[in-house]
């Protein structure tokens, strides 16, 4: 897949998507969202297991919404920006594999909503994040005063938002934003250390696990629970949960297919 404003490689059952506009941090103008749409909805999902985001070069992971362009959008392009952006946030989080986000430089506005559609995030020591639009006389609208919530609780995130200020990485580790804050060279390895674990797990199970945690935000906790049950018992038709159980018993490592 050849793209203007993404890198996409795919190393055995890893995929590395960059997003690449260096130039302006990274920022996401329209032309990202369509190839990002493109790219997440192409995906090879029976030979992908990880998925790693990350932005180009160390100065940004991803700056926000492309200020300059969204300054000159009507109406109807506004719309149009905000749907194909929503859309590409809910591929990414409907992926049925872990997506790291690797974060290193600014991630700020709709950047750092970008991370917080991924499962697991870290974040270089010296980076900053934010959700600045209250500055631009807008919020953040890309799930942001949604998921920031869930993530950080309410009062940290009206703090964070009503404020627009950046936070470093010790901060984004202290309130639970991040899920590690390490040195520049520990960063990628720490992604591929936790990408060889995840993929020597039961892939059906990882999908179920992170769609009922994504679901558990809408339903209530009576028919979460009923739906973790369901879903539970369903793996039990499968190969792999008969799999890791017959290999436990056999003190041997399990050999996952995804069936
Ligand atoms: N958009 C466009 N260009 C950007 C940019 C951005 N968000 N951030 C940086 N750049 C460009 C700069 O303009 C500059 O370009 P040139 O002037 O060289 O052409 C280049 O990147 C380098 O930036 P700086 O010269 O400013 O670098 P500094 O180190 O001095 O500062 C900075 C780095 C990240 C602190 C600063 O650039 C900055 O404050 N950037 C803006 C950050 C920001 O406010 N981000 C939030 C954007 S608002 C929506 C849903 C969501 C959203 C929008 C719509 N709908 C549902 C419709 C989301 C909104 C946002 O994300």
């Amino acid at each position: 897949m050849n793209y203007e404003t993404l890198k996409w490689e795919q190393k055995g059952a890893v995929g590395y998507l960059t997003l690449s506009r260096p130039k302006a941090l990274n920022a996401l103008n329209a032309k990202v969202f369509q190839e990002l749409d493109h790219c997440l909805s192409s995906l090879d999902n029976r030979s992908l297991r990880i998925l790693i985001v990350q932005g180009a070069g160390d100065k940004a992971f991803v700056a926000g919404a492309d200020i300059k362009e969204m300054s000159g959008l009507n109406a109807k392009e506004a719309e149009e920006f905000s749907k194909t952006g929503q859309k590409v946030f809910s591929l990414l989080e409907a992926l049925p594999f872990p997506v790291i986000a690797v974060i290193q430089g600014f991630a700020l506005g709709g950047g750092l909503e970008l991370a917080l559609a991924c499962d697991i995030l870290l974040l270089e020591e010296n980076s900053k994040v934010g959700l600045p639009e209250v500055t631009l006389g807008l919020f953040p609208s890309f799930g942001g005063t949604q998921r920031l919530a869930r993530a950080v609780g309410f009062y940290k995130a009206k703090e964070m938002i009503f404020s627009g200020n950046f936070y470093t990485a010790q901060e984004a580790y202290s309130m639970g934003l991040v899920n590690f804050a390490l040195p520049k060279e520990k960063l990628m390895s720490q992604a591929e250390e936790l990408s060889k674990i995840f993929q020597k797990r039961g892939p059906l199970a990882i999908a179920q696990a992170k769609q009922l945690i994504q679901k558990s935000y809408s339903l209530s906790l009576e028919t979460a629970l009923q739906l973790e049950a369901q879903e539970f018992g369903r793996l039990f038709d499968k190969q792999d949960s008969q799999e890791g159980m017959k290999a436990f018993i056999e003190k041997r490592p399990p050999q996952f297919k995804g069936n």
